[in-house]
Parts: structure tokens; sequence; C-alpha cells
């Protein structure tokens, strides 16, 4: 079925099913490391790329490739490439658009790892970056250089909330010569469209929302030009980071509820974003949904709904969030997001850890700064849960 013109939740549940010989309704799982081939042409054929079919699992599956095709077509992509994480998507995307003596900028509070990354490995090839506020536009103009090939952006960035312009980014990176790759993991596609902003590659770690029921990791990586995404398939498939085909199939099944989980996630997140910024022993809270976030005007004009990650400190510091943290009763105290779960975690002993606090500290990372990834529970009972726990801290 042609979806590409139908509305968003329709492509969720339709969107890159292939039609089944034996009319399944869900894409099985093709639980195979290999595909025979008709003939010896036949096989030449199909390396050669003259010929439909696949060849081998690591290279291409009908149950990866349905997933792959779905979630192109939720970004408006032409296709995508699906990976055993998000960092092997980071990792794709690094490695097949930078070369040696390339320079990255990016946003400096991303995912700790996709900077550790570039700082302890990247580095090692010879690979340049600035890592930098992306919000601030003069910023981003004034760390391009000429070989800058690659502008990276986190939005809303992990854990600070931090909000990047991506049409502006786009613009400035685009008249430089340099390729825009977003992290939209955070947003998911059902909130957030960077391709449509002027980005070139959107990446996720499926691992969250676009899974959505923490069971599985994963990453996806998807491009608008064609060109483009051969290049992140070609490199995908001698780094040997494909996803599994029972990965797959458990990511298929996640995405088909996505919309429903992150309106009932976001419906949940406002309310207890509202409820910490009332109480009295709250320092701060970064929510892209209230209007103190300092980006809520363009997180309006640029996503179509704020989504279930807040960030707080209590005004006891480390200290008093430590407390919070094993004190709560129905949330868990795990890393992750994105999934009907509620989940609270301290991203400077925790997901930042390999940052040093001066890294951190200037991306908007506190030690204090409290993680929670709201879930699709009763509101109420979430509240209660918060309210009994910041009573004994
Ligand atoms: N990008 C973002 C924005 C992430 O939050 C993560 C993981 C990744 C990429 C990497 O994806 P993975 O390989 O784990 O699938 N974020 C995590 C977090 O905040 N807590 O645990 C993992």
């Amino acid at each position: 079925m042609d979806t590409k013109k139908l509305g968003f939740e329709t492509k969720m549940v339709h969107a890159g099913i292939p039609h089944d010989p034996y009319g399944s309704a869900v894409t099985p799982v093709y639980q195979t490391s290999t595909f025979a081939f008709d003939s010896a042409q036949n096989g030449a054929d199909r390396f050669a790329g003259r010929a439909d079919g696949f060849i081998y699992t690591r290279i291409g599956n009908p149950t990866i490739r349905a997933l792959e095709q779905n979630v192109a077509e939720l970004e408006n992509g032409f296709d995508g490439v699906a990976t055993a994480s998000g960092m092997g998507a980071v990792t794709v995307c690094y490695m097949a658009l930078l070369s040696q003596g390339a320079h990255l900028v990016s946003t400096g509070s991303v995912y700790g790892p996709s900077r550790t990354l570039v700082e302890q490995q990247f580095s090692r090839f010879g690979v340049e970056y600035s890592y930098i506020d992306t919000s601030d536009l003069g910023a981003v103009r004034a760390a391009i250089r000429p070989n800058t090939k690659m502008v990276y952006v986190e939005s809303p960035s992990n854990p600070a909330m931090l909000v990047t312009d991506i049409r502006a980014v786009s613009e400035l990176a685009h008249a430089r010569g340099a390729l825009v790759v977003v992290d939209n993991t955070f947003a998911s596609p059902c909130l957030q469209k960077p391709l449509d902003l002027g980005a070139d590659v959107v990446l996720h770690s499926v691992t969250k929302f676009i899974n959505g029921h923490a069971d599985v990791v994963g990453g996806l990586i998807v491009a608008r030009d064609p060109a483009v995404y051969k290049k992140l398939r070609a490199m995908m498939i001698v780094l040997g980071v494909n996803m599994d085909p029972h990965q797959a199939f458990l990511v298929s099944r996640g995405v088909k509820t996505l919309s429903l989980r992150v309106e009932r996630a976001q419906q949940n997140a406002m309310r207890v974003a509202r409820w910490l910024e009332a109480h009295p022993k709250v320092a701060w809270v970064r929510y892209v949904g209230l209007e103190s976030h300092p980006q809520h005007e363009l997180v309006k004009r640029q996503m179509s709904g704020f989504g279930s990650m807040i960030s707080f400190e209590l005004k006891g510091g480390y200290e008093a969030g430590r407390n919070l943290m094993d004190n709560v009763k129905l949330a868990t105290l795990a890393v992750s997001l994105g999934g009907v779960e509620t989940l609270i975690e301290h991203p400077a002993s925790m997901t930042h850890a390999g940052m040093s606090q001066a890294d951190r500290l200037e991306g908007g990372i506190t030690d204090g700064l409290v993680r929670y990834s709201v879930g699709i529970e009763n509101v109420e009972d979430l509240i209660a849960d918060l309210e009994q726990a910041i009573a004994k801290v």
C-alpha cells in the first residue's frame, strides 16, 4: 500500500509493511542468517544490485527492512538504516560522513557517549571538534570552519533540555557546505520532523520512544538524499552493527502505538512539571512545555508537542536528589527513557559520568540535576509518589 500521502498515525501502523505470501497481518520474524539465490547468475545479480532480493542478514533482512521503511516514512525521508543500538547509529553517521581532518560542530550537552566517542576515539583518527551551545546561532556561525563537514545537533538535548533551531542551523551549515545530523530521540518523529526543517540526516535510539517498552536496544538512521543513504548503509554493513530480526520485530510492534504513548505521556508530563514547579522544595524545572523554558517559543514553532522528559533540581542539590531517587516507589530508578514506565536517574553520576564536570556544567548538567522520564501511568499516582519521596528529603 502506498502510505506516503496518509496521516502519521496511519503510517505508524501500515507504512513499510511488505506483501506477505501467506497474508500475515504483521511482518514475521525472518529468523535466518542467509537467503537462497535462484541460480548462480541470480546470486551475482543480487550482489551487483541488478536483481532484487535479500543476501545475508547483516546486509538486509525483510523484518528489518519493514522497520527501516516504516520509520523512514514517519520522518519523511528517503530511506532508513537500522542498527544494533542508538550508539551504533551515531557511530555509522560519524564514520560514513567524517574523514581525517574533518571538523565536527556539535551540541555541548549531547548524550554523553555521543560526545566522548568523538573526543576520545574519532580524535585518534584526526577528526576535529567544537562542542558548543547550538541553541546560540551566533556560536554556531562562529564555530563553523572551512573543514566543517557536519553539524550534529541533539534537540531537545539529554538531559539539559536545550533546544536548537534546526531550520536556522541547517541554513547556516548548508551555506558553508556542512551536513546537518539531528538526534531526534527525545522528540520522536511524532513531535518533530528534522528533515522537514532542513536537516540531512535524522537518527534515533529506538530503545526510547519508538520502541517504547523498555525491552529492546536499537538504533535507526534516516537520510533525505539517496547518496547519503547509500553511504550510511554501506558503512553499517562493513561495521557489522546491523539490527537483529527479532529486535526489529519488537520495535515494529512498538512503533504502531507511538503517538498514543507519546500523547498520554506528555499530558502526564505537563501535570508533573507544573506540580514540581509549584513545589517549595524544588529549585528549578526544565520542561519544554513550561512557559519558563527559555526556548518555549521556539519549541512551539519547531515541535508539535512537548514530550515527556523533565529535568529538575531540588533545593538541597545533589544530596537531596540522591535522597529523592532512593525514596521514590513507583518510578523506577534506572537509566534509559521513553518507555511506558516512569524512570528516574541522576545524569552526573550515571548517563553523563563520562564527561568532565566542567563540560557538564557548561552544558547545563548540574550535579543536582534529576532526570525524570514520564510514562503512561495514572498521573495522580506519579504525583503522589513524588510527593511522598520529596517529603522525606
Ligand atoms: N541518543 C540519545 C539522545 C540517547 O539518549 C541515547 C541513549 C543514545 C543516543 C544512545 O542510544 P542506545 O545506544 O543506548 O540505544 N540514552 C540513554 C540514556 O539517557 N540513559 O540510558 C541510555
